[in-house]
């Protein structure tokens, strides 16, 4: 694969986000495992920091976001709620907000590797993703209803498109776990890999992302989120002016040669 010459670990090991990046792939981990990764502040904004960090970083080329231990992210840290010196709405707008936009925006396929609990905002993270990746042992709760909240951070907007309105209520209205099978067969998640290779399936998978051409991904994921909010219309002129920028790319280029001369295109370049 490529981009093995720039490998790294960029922060240290008691940090809230670890980040390490092979092969063009640079995994972000929620590191507060003895709280199943509960969301405070730092965690929140260091997610978000990071993300943008990998989106600059020419030698990334996917983001994968998973949890350190046994857990993906337990939802807001219950124990810094009171005594806050911000609303709800307030702390939705500088925390969980932004960072899902982030998310949604990057211009760089984001696979949520879900491996193990995601509950509350936690699920709503697991959500956002591009591309959803669960071990087996993984479960989404929306859980929220439990302590007399609404859903927030993207579950509304996220949930039904995915299982429809009236399951993604019931899941909101009862807090139901929901384990990996169920989660397959609802289209919550592409794929289940087993918890003892869960990481390595995850990096392989990714690198398979990451070899393929960059500039048109980044155009998908534009297109695609464009289209969840907009008319037919809308799509197919959003797509006249995407496929223009796709056109005009070297890796369109570089696609129809090698089909031409019958080989596998190389997607990846140094000026990237
Ligand atoms: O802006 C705003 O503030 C509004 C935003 C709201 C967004 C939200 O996310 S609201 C939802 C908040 N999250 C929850 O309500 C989930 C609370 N956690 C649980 O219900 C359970 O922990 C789980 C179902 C997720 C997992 O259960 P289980 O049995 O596997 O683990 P556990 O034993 O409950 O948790 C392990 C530890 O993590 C435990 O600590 P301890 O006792 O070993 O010291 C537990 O307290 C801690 N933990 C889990 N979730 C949270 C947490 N600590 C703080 N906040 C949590 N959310």
């Amino acid at each position: 694969m490529p981009h093995d010459s720039t490998a790294h670990d960029s922060t240290a090991h008691d940090s809230v986000i670890l980040s390490r990046t092979r092969a063009g792939v640079c995994t972000l981990t929620l590191n507060r495992p003895d709280k199943l990764n509960a969301a405070n502040d730092e965690l929140l904004l260091s997610l978000a920091a990071e993300l943008k960090r990998a989106e600059a970083d020419g030698a990334v080329r996917v983001v994968v976001i998973t949890g350190a231990g046994r857990g993906f992210c337990a939802g807001q840290d219950l124990g810094d709620v009171s005594g806050r010196d911000m609303t709800f709405t307030e702390h939705l707008n500088a925390t969980y907000n932004p960072l899902i936009r982030t998310i949604r925006t990057l211009a760089k396929p984001v696979i949520s590797a879900v491996n193990g609990v995601a509950a509350g905002a936690g699920a709503s993270l697991a959500l956002a993703g591009d591309i959803r990746l669960w071990a087996q042992s993984a479960r989404l709760i929306e859980i929220f209803s439990n302590i007399a909240l609404v859903p927030d951070s993207g579950s509304t907007w996220f949930l039904p498109r995915l299982v429809g309105y009236s399951r993604a209520f019931e899941l909101m209205a009862l807090a139901e776990r929901v384990d990996s099978d169920a989660a397959l067969k609802m289209g919550l998640c592409e794929h289940v890999f087993a918890d003892e290779t869960f990481m390595a399936d995850v990096q392989a998978y990714a690198e398979r992302l990451a070899a393929r051409p960059a500039n048109a991904l980044k155009l998908t994921k534009q297109a695609l989120n464009d289209a969840l909010t907009g008319t037919l219309d809308e799509a197919l002129d959003q797509e006249a002016a995407l496929q223009q920028l796709a056109g005009d790319h070297w890796e369109h280029q570089e696609g129809v040669t090698a089909f031409k001369e019958k080989r596998a295109p190389n997607f990846v370049r140094a000026e990237d």
